[in-house]
């Protein structure tokens, strides 16, 4: 799981990696990204790990992409961006210390992120309304949807507000577009109401690390909030020898989760037996849930929810 971290210069990117990681490292070029893993660890695993005693056990890892961020006033280079848009999360990181005003970064980033879609859009429009024109196009509803995101940004919010069928969806997700991707804001800093307002104004989720200071005991509490914040969830698989933990965005299938685990498993997919965490753990293994009917039998469409130990039958 790819996260891209978009903050202007020293607003604790880097000191934010490296207090997760452990170590520090430096980014230099805007164009040559820094890429960290770090594992989360996580109770949950631990407690399910007690219980079924695995020889191996697996914690997912979180990609950051850290990039040398750019000074407000000069703004973000599009590579970055282009780049940027193809991790699969991205998060706005702003500070919250010293003399830095983080309403007022949060908002510069995120009007960077509008402004250079409705420029992209206006030329992608532009572009098709002069084949349309030259003959080398029919119109079609894709003019119709681009009109309708420039207008979205212009009341600055995200392409990703726009209600519209799957279809579009897909087209306006080919386009090379940020804001079709539901960012985030990571505050460096403590809590501050000012921070939260602005990001709720936005319409983006948010979570806190206090980067310089950060206390190794509150690594759990960070991660939950990381991961509610990225919409991300974890499920977790007992096989064979090992047990392992799995991060999806949160809305996904237990066929996503199959895919996730190997696309084989996907493909001869039959069904998933799915029990919670808290069930799991107090009953001490899947037949005692099923016996105590709390073990549900999904289907391909069944929603994954955070928390969720599942037990994928496939022919495969
Ligand atoms: N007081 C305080 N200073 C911090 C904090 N986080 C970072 N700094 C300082 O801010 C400066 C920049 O931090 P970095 O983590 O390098 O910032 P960055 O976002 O990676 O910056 P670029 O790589 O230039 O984009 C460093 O001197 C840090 O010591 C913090 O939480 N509190
Ligand atoms: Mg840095």
């Amino acid at each position: 799981m790819k996260i891209a971290l978009l903050g202007y210069s020293g607003s604790g990117k880097t000191t934010i990696v490296s207090a997760l990681a452990g170590k520090r490292h430096e980014s230099f070029d805007p164009l040559k990204p820094v890429l960290v893993s770090v594992k989360i660890h996580d109770s949950r695993l631990k407690a399910i790990a007690d219980i079924v005693k695995p020889q191996k056990t697996t914690e997912p890892e979180i990609t950051f992409v850290d990039f040398k961020g750019p000074q407000k006033s000069t703004g973000f280079d599009e590579k970055v961006i282009e780049l940027a848009i193809l991790q699969d999360k991205i998060a706005l990181v702003v500070p919250f210390y010293d003399e830095r005003n983080s309403v007022d970064e949060l908002g510069s980033l995120y009007l960077e992120m509008v402004y250079r879609d409705q420029e992209r859009v206006k030329n992608i429009l532009e572009k098709r309304k002069q084949e349309i024109l030259h003959g080398k196009r029919k119109k079609g509803w894709e003019e119709e949807i681009l009109e309708k995101c420039i207008n979205v940004l212009e009341q600055e919010k995200l392409i990703l507000d726009l209600e519209t069928e799957t279809q579009k969806r897909v087209f306006l997700g080919s386009l090379g577009l940020i804001t079709t991707k539901r960012f985030f804001v990571i505050v460096n800093g403590k809590p501050d109401k000012e921070v939260e307002q602005a990001c709720q104004a936005y319409g983006l989720r948010f979570c806190y690390i206090d980067a310089q200071n950060f206390d190794k005991t509150q690594l759990e509490f960070f991660w939950n909030e990381f991961l509610k914040a990225a919409g991300l969830v974890r499920f977790y698989t007992i096989v064979g020898k090992e047990t392992r933990a799995w991060l999806l965005p949160e809305g996904s299938t237990v066929l996503d989760a199959a895919a996730t685990i190997h696309t084989d498993i996907a493909a001869g997919f039959v069904r998933a037996d799915v029990v919670k965490y808290v069930d799991f753990v107090s009953l001490g293994s899947f037949s005692a849930c099923r016996e105590k009917g709390l073990l549900k039998s999904e289907s391909k469409t069944g929603i994954v929810n955070d928390g969720d130990i599942i037990h994928i039958h496939s022919t495969r």
